[in-house]
């Protein structure tokens, strides 16, 4: 078809459908921090409506939403004109349009020399513009549609790395900085996790989180949010000169006490961003917080002019996005897994998808609240998540896609592996099987539990070892462990007589440990390492602590209440202490003791060597040496 051809009536529909169809995916997006779609699917419509404006220009019209950032904003908020339109940038997902955008800037420069581009990752935030008049803190507004944004100085004020004055001299009178507000991925995951223990809402991604933070009416509400920022680039500029280049632009306000990227960098050539992109996506996962992509853009102001823009984006910026960590698939079944302490987790079974690289076909639901809260039935389409180290999980279901009506999935009310009854105590958000070491599910968390490096540490009990230890019935406790002989473990899947060996060998000196480990690797309720430590530096042996009363346990500085009862309920179970009895006196698990000297040590000191008794204080410290000799 060539451009500029007459729409047939049949694609005018399609036209006016697929508009409207992003005004709503963006309304939810933008105005109310849910979107309907992973991006990866909405970026696919955008595309498809940008494909058909250009092959039928007059279609455009000045309302389409290629011509316009967002939407208009919420009315709960005061309306702000940015000063300047805030812009939003054109996507590659290749290497190919990478170098087609250089390609457009040579062509468009009409030279072939090298170009300079200022480069960092970009964050998966809420866009947000601040203006600073003298020096001083006097609006910030989120991005909206562009043109118009929202009021949220309030909010932003109680972001810490904000600053409310800048610091040093030689700034502007009118100085407005754009960026990104975002939340760090351990305050996401902190605030989730607690969100969830509280059975209540919790936020799909940290994108969401940061927006939605930013939209409390309430400013004391944010100021509780982990809520960051990292400041890219400049709107209006009035009463001062800044330098030519947007590196060194950076570093002044960086000057100034605005945060930017550690990250940022500085490259040559399509060649040289590619690079970037590569060592960044290498060490996505290990940065503090979520980035979707990374940013080029022409270093130079003056090319910058020159280049100018199309209606909603730069010609002299770009965004490279990484693999989506968000995709579309459908569930297969839902299952309940039963863990170490027997909470029962709902677990989608899904067909097969690529998530950011890594194929995926389980995703967490977490709990049977967040299962009902988010009503996810077979056969429904759903928004699977994959970041970082996490464990996949459900985000949402698409119920525009759901086809006729599913059964809905509800508890279970027998454990799906030792048929105990399932328990869900009222107003709590976890349910539990009720069987305890009687379910062989949690005796097998339980025993890959005490097995692993932090607790007893056996090297080479792995869990499919434990898993046939269990089903034949060779290993119910964990001093059954103690009691393997190396014909016994020789004769299981995958073990021959060497590893079997091996294997006794680390059992045995897995038998010289510490109480923290110890009492750790017991897999009582909310007793991490921390937690086992303190209560062994506190009472110093284990006779203590399976007395101690709800009052004394108190004492310890980690332990309050429920901590407490977990210990208590845990000791005043009998095949409790009966187990524990077992380890130490029939397979006499040890270990020192730290109201005895230690062994003297001998320490290299000025070419001589000295040897030194202290007497441990604690599991993390000696006293001074009480005796040395030399
Ligand atoms: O949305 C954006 C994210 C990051 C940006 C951006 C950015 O720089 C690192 N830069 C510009 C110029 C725009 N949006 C319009």
């Amino acid at each position: 078809m060539s451009p500029g051809a007459k729409p047939s009536a049949d694609t005018l529909r399609q036209y006016e459908q697929l508009k409207a169809d992003i005004e709503r995916h963006q309304y939810h997006y933008y105005v109310l921090s849910e979107p309907l779609l992973p991006d990866i699917e909405f970026d696919r419509l955008f595309q498809q409506l940008l494909d058909f404006e250009q092959q039928y220009p007059n279609l455009t019209s000045a309302e389409s939403p290629t011509q316009r950032v967002g939407v208009k904003p919420d009315d709960g908020f005061t309306e702000v004109v940015h000063l300047q339109r805030m812009l939003s940038l054109d996507n590659a997902f290749s290497d190919e349009q990478v170098h087609d955008f250089e390609r457009r800037i040579h062509d468009r420069l009409n030279t072939a020399a090298a170009i300079r581009y200022s480069v960092e990752p970009k964050l998966d935030g809420a866009a947000i513009s601040i203006v600073y008049e003298g020096g001083q803190l006097l609006r910030a507004a989120t991005r909206g549609d562009g043109q118009k944004g929202e009021d949220v100085t309030h909010n932003v004020k109680t972001i810490a790395s904000v600053p409310l004055r800048l610091l040093g001299d030689g700034h502007p009178d009118v100085l407005e900085v754009r960026g990104e507000i975002f939340m760090p991925s351990a305050g996401f995951e902190a605030f989730n996790a607690r969100a969830r223990e509280a059975g209540e809402k919790v936020f799909a991604n940290p994108r969401n989180a940061a927006a939605g933070s930013l939209r409390q009416l309430d400013p004391s509400v944010t100021a509780q949010r982990p809520l960051d920022i990292f400041i890219y680039g400049i709107g209006v500029v009035e009463g001062g000169a800044l330098p030519g280049f947007h590196s060194e632009v950076l570093q002044q306000l960086q000057a100034w006490g605005l945060k930017v990227c550690p990250e940022i960098d500085v490259v040559i050539g399509a060649d040289g961003c590619l690079d970037y992109y590569r060592s960044i996506g290498a060490r996505r996962e290990a940065l503090p917080y979520e980035i979707d992509g990374v940013v080029y853009k022409v270093d130079g102001y003056d090319l910058q002019r020159e280049l100018g823009q199309v209606s909603r984006a730069p010609r002299w910026a770009l965004a490279h996005k990484f693999p989506a960590q968000e995709q579309l698939t459908t569930v297969k079944a839902i299952d309940f897994q039963v863990g170490r302490t027997g909470a029962i987790t709902p677990v989608a079974r899904l067909a097969p998808v690529a998530v950011a690289g890594v194929v995926v076909s389980n995703a967490t639901l977490h709990n049977i609240g967040e299962l009902l809260r988010k009503d996810v039935r077979v056969g429904d389409t759903v928004i699977v998540r994959r970041a970082g180290d996490v464990i996949p999980e459900v985000v949402r279901v698409v119920i525009e896609r759901r086809s006729g009506n599913p059964p809905e999935v509800s508890l279970p009310e027998h454990c799906p592996v030792c048929g105990s009854d399932v328990v869900c105590p009222e107003g709590e958000a976890v349910a539990r099987c009720s069987g305890g070491l009687v379910c062989a599910a949690q005796r097998k968390q339980a025993l890959k539990h005490f097995v692993s490096r932090k607790a007893l540490d056996i090297e080479g009990m792995g869990s499919k070892l434990i898993d046939q230890l269990v089903d034949s019935g060779r290993v119910s406790h964990f001093s059954d462990l103690f009691a393997l002989t190396a014909a016994e473990l020789a004769q299981m899947d995958r073990m021959g007589e060497k590893s079997a060996k091996n294997l006794m060998a680390a059992i045995e000196s897995a038998k010289r440990t510490t109480l923290p480990k110890f009492l750790y690797a017991l897999g009582i309720r909310e007793v991490g390492e921390a937690t086992a430590l303190s209560l062994a530096n506190y009472f110093g042996d284990i006779e203590p602590i399976i007395s101690a009363s709800m009052d004394e346990l108190q004492e310890v500085s980690d332990v309050g209440p429920v901590v407490a009862e977990h210990i208590r309920s845990f000791m005043n179970q009998q095949h409790n202490r009966e187990v524990i009895n077992d380890l130490l006196r029939r397979h006499k698990i040890h270990w020192p003791k730290i109201d005895k000297p230690a062994a003297d040590i001998e320490l290299p000191f000025s070419g001589k060597t000295i040897v030194v008794t202290g007497t441990p204080v604690s599991y993390t410290h000696l006293t001074l040496p009480t005796i040395y000799s030399v």
